[in-house]
């Protein structure tokens, strides 16, 4: 699976002698000699579900579409820890959260003296931009230029910290910023003379879905089909129970679904007025125009019990699928870009997101879960000149796999610690025999927002075993072929036992490859 390659047009001796390339020898490299760029644009909280190319039952992105119908769309990609830190942690440096140590969002704070891909890139003698959120903590290193949001970004009017760690104001909506800031850098910043990688990392769709506002009005005259599963019971689930990321009784009416009281006051009214206050008048009126007819009405009917679960249910797939739009359209402006400039032969394009999220699926939104919805993440790629795979790679793949993928098609050497694997073979074509069977997963941020306990588990093709701890000692099994909502907890049940003592072996084999100090004790678990 090393030998990746024959076929390729670059190769590994060339491209590992970049870095002392003088651009008068660069200039004499024909087009087809040049080495890959890499676009890498990734979104935050965007899932599957709320894009055409992967599910066409509520919107349409037909600029996300145009990269998966011209490239190839990964049926089972994953995350390693269903959270922005730690999830944008794992991508950086290819490694599981127990090597990289940023854990959750909350206490952590990125070494950055780590080994990151932009950083042996940079070696190598890429030119690496970062545009958007970076939520490490730390400032980015291993970039020729970067400029970043602070913490979570505002979608309006936003702050941006630069270089010189300066914080400094921009006119306009975060995600247009964002891509104007970076195809800004592709066409006029970066040294043409040599390859580059760029990241575009938006904040949208975070929380709390705050559209541009001229599609304040779109999706308006839609109704969103809830999931089956929206009034889950929890049964058997006690961690799924304990949880605060339901729609009916954790979204706020203020902060998330927009419906400002005048007469009621709370932190969550204060953050929401603080977002909104960064409209200018004119702006604000617009907003305040189209809001205030929809909060007149609420306030009159005052929905309650599944009413209310419902309404509160189409204003968040609304908000969202807003929000989508922008980032669709956005999408759409860098592979124009990359098509008018003739780069698109030579530069691979990655979209992805730091992990799924919960469209009213158990009832929820957010993430953190190992349940499908959230430890599944979208990722399509528009492939550079050379490789000929298109349509569906069905193998299972994880958001550590990017760093080895990116170093591999820029010839620059994997380094034996990273966790992932290339996705080069498998972008050429190939179906290796040998590739991973089972997908490890960690999730630690408890107890914090959502109160999502913490848990670790492995999921191969059928099966799913997770086990929550810390203060509480539960095992889940879960058949996704039988069960594809992960509805009925089989763990305990003696028919399953043969599975579960298989995939409890292969949980501790890949807590013992990748070295988690946080693993099952098969001990302790006979007693
Ligand atoms: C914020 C959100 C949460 C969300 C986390 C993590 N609350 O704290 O709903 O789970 O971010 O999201 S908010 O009131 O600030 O909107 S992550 O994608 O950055 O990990
Ligand atoms: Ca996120």
């Amino acid at each position: 699976m090393n030998n990746l390659h024959s076929g390729l047009l670059y190769s590994l001796t060339g491209v590992t002698a970049l870095a002392s390339m003088s651009s008068c020898a660069s200039q004499k490299k024909t087009e087809e000699q040049k080495p890959f760029n890499i676009v890498y644009i990734m979104t935050d909280d965007h899932t599957a579900q709320m894009m055409s190319c992967y599910d066409k039952r509520y919107m349409e992105t037909p600029n996300l579409d145009r990269i998966a119908n011209d490239g190839v769309r990964f049926t089972n990609s994953f995350v390693a820890n269903s959270l922005s830190g730690p999830s944008r942690a794992c991508m950086i440096t290819g490694k599981h959260s127990c090597a990289n140590k940023f854990y959750d969002n909350t206490t952590c704070v990125f070494d950055s003296s780590q080994q990151t891909f932009p950083k042996l890139l940079q070696k190598a003698g890429y030119q690496t931009a970062l545009v958007g959120k970076w939520h490490l903590e730390s400032l980015p290193t291993g970039f020729n230029y970067w400029e970043i949001v602070p913490g979570q970004g505002d979608y309006y009017n936003p702050r941006f910290i630069t270089m010189q760690n300066d914080t400094i104001e921009k006119q306009g909506y975060l995600t247009n910023l964002i891509t104007d800031m970076s195809i800004d850098w592709m066409e006029n910043q970066r040294d043409k003379d040599k390859p580059f990688c760029i990241l575009i990392h938006h904040k949208a769709i975070h929380r709390n879905w705050l559209p541009e506002l001229k599609y304040l009005n779109e999706y308006e005259d839609k109704t969103f089909t809830m999931p089956d599963n929206f009034y889950d019971d929890y049964e058997g689930r006690p961690a799924a129970a304990a949880q605060e990321m339901s729609i009916f009784k954790d979204m706020d009416i203020m902060y998330d679904t927009k419906m400002l009281d005048m007469n009621k006051d709370s932190r969550l009214k204060s953050a929401y007025l603080n977002f909104i206050g960064r409209l200018t008048p004119e702006e604000r009126k617009q907003y305040d125009d189209f809001y205030a007819p929809i909060i007149k009405e609420f306030y009159q009917k005052n929905p309650q019990g599944k009413e209310l679960a419902d309404w509160k249910f189409q204003r968040y797939m609304r908000d969202y699928a807003k929000v989508v739009k922008t980032l669709d359209d956005n999408v759409g402006r860098v592979l124009d870009y990359l098509k008018e400039k003739n780069l698109l032969d030579n530069t691979l394009v990655v979209y992805t997101s730091d992990q799924g999220f919960y469209m009213g699926e158990h009832g929820w939104f957010d993430k953190r879960f190992m349940y499908e919805e959230s430890m599944r993440t979208p990722l399509i790629m528009r492939l550079p000149k050379g490789f000929d795979r298109k349509g569906d790679i069905t193998e299972m793949v994880q958001n550590i796999d990017y760093a080895p993928t990116f170093l591999e098609l820029a010839g620059v050497p994997v380094p034996e610690d990273i966790h992932g694997v290339s996705l080069l073979p498998l972008l050429k074509g190939e179906h290796p025999q040998n590739w991973r069977n089972a997908l490890y997963y960690h999730f630690y941020e408890y107890p914090a927002e959502h109160m999502v306990k913490r848990h670790y588990g492995v999921r191969t093709d059928r099966y799913k075993l997770i086990h929550f701890y810390n203060d509480i000692d539960m095992w889940e099994l879960y058949d996704l072929q039988s069960d594809p909502m992960e509805m009925h907890n089989l763990y305990g049940q003696a028919e399953y036992e043969p599975v579960v003592k298989e995939l409890k072996e292969e949980l501790l084999k890949l807590q013992e490859q990748y070295n988690d100090p946080v693993r099952f004790s098969p001990d302790r678990d006979k007693e």
